[in-house]
């Protein structure tokens, strides 16, 4: 018998970033389990043992339609029609192509567009500092980028973790999150807190999990959260409810805050959110008197159009209470400096400033541009001495660089590399995507399946997942922890597959465009070794000595000893970066964009607002779909409706319906769901059919159920200070879809 072998690392499937233990036999993937040393083991076993993607690992890792080595179009783009070409090929015809691009219209013509928090994302920022292309399109607008640069504005240091700590703290704030569904990990720690006696507030137009649980649920109408939290600052204030002390101390900007707050009085929220004021001030009580308590946003928030002004009144709560950085409150996280960050990885000093300027959106949409990052990053680098990484703050404006495929304007964008992305299913408004996609001069994609992104390509590129390839994982670059692993599992299998990982693809390409002498390390896990180097470590030596977890603590109220960094070391509820960059210093409400009362003419024709994207197991994004086992756990695409205007439509529960915007419409289940008042729809993201063909015009069903197929993204609806899309707060009309 062989003996099995049990290699440790890092998940990546999703932002739990479990520690595992993968258990390989015969260089077969056996199963995949929790990391029994790990010190968060009992939060890791709960989690790892119940997710459904973890226990469906091997059907994942096998599956016949993984990508196995690279792929040339051929015939027309979209045909379905590929040839197989080895990795140095394919390596030499996109750098070529990159080069003769970068030769004709500047550098500035070449982007890239990334996903979520899946890969090593500081190794594309290199090698695009390096091009000398500021063009990093992303989802960074509509998640956790916009988080952090709001939150290091006001405090120098990311605010955006869940830390509540059993027995210590004594409230629970949660806005527009649902862990139960997104992040069993943190909902786990959330439960333990909750049953040590914390109280928990929870703020979300739909009954989760988390609100079944809450001591207050405040309903509110999607798209106000600004408002509702301007509303609880307003109590909270006129109450005498905030930290005197702290907010003498610490906070710049008091008094003009409680000039803004003065108009949001409970009553008058309580008409723009549909939350009753008895219940807002009875929040802003539960949350001032059980102290420390923390609070966490997350998408329900962080996508709606009004998102800086709703993150701002969000940081300000716990500022004005004292619970930023309080032990058992919302922990700030500075930059890493134990090791070599990824800031510092990403060389972003080699990108010169005349094309840091050309940077799509930035003149628009300052905040999350280079322009906001450096403003910020000067003071976190005077205070911390180092610099938060861009990957994880600042993103060129997805919407205003599919315009300028499309357009040429403001200039030419020519050739477009997606790695870990999805565009065709989890950017807004799709068609518009797709005619992008399609007026490139090169496309290139690396992923694991031919997606319908992947579908439109030149090239398609197998990549290494996270259970073949080596992994450092930092708590987005952030103080902390280090979590890292070994590969468990090789890329490349002799007449199997080929595959490489992400930052051999990078340096692949660097080093055919005159870039060799920055990518020195021919693995990535030369490149860990390089990076655990000032922690006295090579990546195996790390495992060996520490099991791959090394811990290096926040600590709290650290403004004690530094001050915040910031520009007037406190944190600033009037924000002078705001300021500076030419935006309102204080948050204030508006109506999102498409609403029955900003846009009543348009309500008309479409009556129902539109909120999409709640998270459901076992799907991640548009991920999972081909994976049986999962697929018969959740088969199809569900859209909940009020079972009174369900009825009044005369739709049953079950029935297919149409979902129709301004932007046209596709079709998903109704599930009759009591949880959601009956003016608001919730239709879900991330759907594709992989089993429906691939060329066009298939696109493997993309244009069937995609709720992305019918959100908007014009420029002058996403928030004017970050460039965020809405995806949360729109409207719609919903009908029955006739069967013959
Ligand atoms: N309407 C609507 N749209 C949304 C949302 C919503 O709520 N509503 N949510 C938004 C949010 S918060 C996010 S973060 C985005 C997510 O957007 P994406 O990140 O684009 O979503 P995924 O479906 O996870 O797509 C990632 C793709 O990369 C591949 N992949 C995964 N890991 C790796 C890797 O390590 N390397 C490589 N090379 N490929 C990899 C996967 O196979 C998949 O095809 O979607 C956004 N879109
Ligand atoms: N299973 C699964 N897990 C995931 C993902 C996935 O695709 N699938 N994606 C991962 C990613 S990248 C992210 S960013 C996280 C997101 O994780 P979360 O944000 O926690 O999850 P969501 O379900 O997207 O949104 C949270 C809640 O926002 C509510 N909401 C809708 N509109 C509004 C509004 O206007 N205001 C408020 N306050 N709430 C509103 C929704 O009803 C929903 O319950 O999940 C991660 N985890
Ligand atoms: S919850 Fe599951 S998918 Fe997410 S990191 Fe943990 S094991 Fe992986
Ligand atoms: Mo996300």
């Amino acid at each position: 018998m062989s003996e099995t072998q049990v290699k440790k690392t890092v998940c990546m499937w999703c932002h739990d970033h479990c520690k595992v233990a993968v258990y390989v036999r015969d260089g077969q993937l056996i199963k995949v389990e929790e990391d029994r040393e790990h010190p968060r083991s009992a939060v890791l076993k709960p989690t790892v043992r119940a997710c459904p993607r973890a226990r469906a690992a091997a059907e994942w890792f096998y599956h016949p339609d993984r990508l196995r080595y690279p792929l040339k179009r051929l015939g027309e783009r979209g045909e379905g029609k590929w040839q197989r070409i080895p990795w140095e090929q394919a390596l030499d015809e996109i750098a070529q192509k990159l080069a003769e691009i970068k030769r004709d219209y500047g550098a500035e013509a070449i982007a890239t567009s990334s996903g979520t928090y899946r890969t090593h994302d500081e190794y594309r920022r290199r090698f695009f500092n390096l091009l000398g292309s500021p063009n990093c399109i992303g989802q960074g607008h509509i998640c956790w980028g916009v988080n952090n640069m709001i939150s290091s504005a006001m405090t120098g240091m990311s605010c955006n973790a869940v830390t509540p700590r059993p027995g210590i703290t004594k409230c629970i704030l949660l806005i527009g999150t649902n862990p139960g569904q997104g992040e069993r990990g943190s909902w786990h720690t959330i439960l333990d807190t909750k049953n040590s006696g914390a109280k928990l507030i929870v703020i979300d137009p739909r009954y989760t999990e988390p609100a079944q649980w809450a001591d207050i649920w405040l309903q509110l109408r999607p798209g106000t959260d600004c408002a509702l939290l301007m509303g609880m600052i307003n109590i909270i204030i006129n109450e005498g409810l905030y930290d005197k002390e702290f907010v003498e101390k610490w906070c710049h900007g008091f008094d003009k805050l409680a000039e803004r707050a003065r108009d949001y009085p409970p009553e008058k929220v309580a008409e723009i959110t549909w939350v009753p004021a008895k219940k807002i001030k009875e929040a802003a009580r539960m949350y001032t008197t059980n102290k420390p308590a923390t609070s966490f946003n997350y998408m329900g928030l962080e996508q709606l159009a009004n998102v800086v002004e709703a993150l701002h009144a969000r940081f300000i709560l716990p500022a004005i209470t004292g619970n930023i950085d309080a032990r058992g409150g919302d922990i700030g996280r500075p930059p890493t400096t134990q090791y070599v960050s990824e800031s510092e990885v990403e060389l972003e000093g080699k990108l010169p400033p005349e094309q840091k300027r050309k940077q799509l959106g930035i003149d628009q949409f300052r905040l999350l541009s280079l322009a906001g990052y450096d403003l910020i990053q000067e003071n976190v680098e005077r205070v911390w001495g180092r610099r938060m990484s861009q990957a994880h703050h600042c993103f060129a404006h997805a919407p205003t660089g599919f315009r300028a495929m499309l357009t040429g304007k403001p200039y030419p964008v020519k050739a477009l590399i997606t790695l870990a992305n999805n565009p065709m299913v989890t950017m807004p408004n799709a068609k518009l995507v797709y005619r992008a996609l399609k007026s490139l001069d090169l496309y290139v994609v690396a992923d694991y399946w031919l997606t319908p992104s992947a579908e439109l390509a030149d090239y398609v590129l197998p990549s290494a997942s996270w259970l073949e390839r080596p992994c450092i994982s930092t708590a987005c670059d952030t103080a902390g922890f280090v979590d890292s692993g070994e590969a468990p599992l090789p890329a490349v299998k002799e007449g199997k597959y080929e595959r490489r990982t992400d930052y051999e693809f990078w340096r692949g390409l660097g080093i055919r465009l005159g870039q060799e002498e920055y990518w020195p390390w021919k693995t990535l896990e030369e490149a860990y070794d390089y990076r655990l180097a000032p922690l006295g470590y090579t990546l195996k030596g790390f495992m060996a000595k520490t099991s791959g977890h090394a811990s290096i603590g926040l600590g709290y109220q650290k403004q004690e000893k530094v001050g915040f960094a910031t520009p007037t070391g406190k944190i600033e509820l009037y924000s002078t970066i705001l300021e500076k960059l030419g935006y309102d210093p204080l948050p204030r409400y508006h109506e999102p964009p498409e609403s029955p009362i900003g846009s009543p003419e348009l309500a008309k024709e479409y009556p129902l607002i539109l909120t999409t994207g709640g998270r459901f197991l076992p799907m991640y994004h548009s991920e999972h779909r081909q994976i049986d086992s999962l697929r018969k756990q959740y088969p199809e695409p569900i859209a909940q409706i009020n079972p009174q205007t369900a009825a009044e439509l005369g739709i049953e529960d079950g029935d297919w319906i149409w979902i129709e915007t301004p932007r046209g419409r596709i079709r998903q289940k109704c599930q009759y769901f009591k949880g959601i008042v009956p003016e608001v729809v919730h239709a879900q993201h991330g759907w594709w059919f992989p089993e429906l063909p691939g060329e066009e015009p298939w696109l493997h069903g993309v244009w069937e159920s995609n709720i992305n197929i019918v959100t908007d993204d014009d420029p002058e609806h996403c928030n004017q200070i970050s460039g965020g899309w809405p995806l949360r707060a729109l409207l719609c009309k919903v009908y029955k879809v006739k069967q013959y």
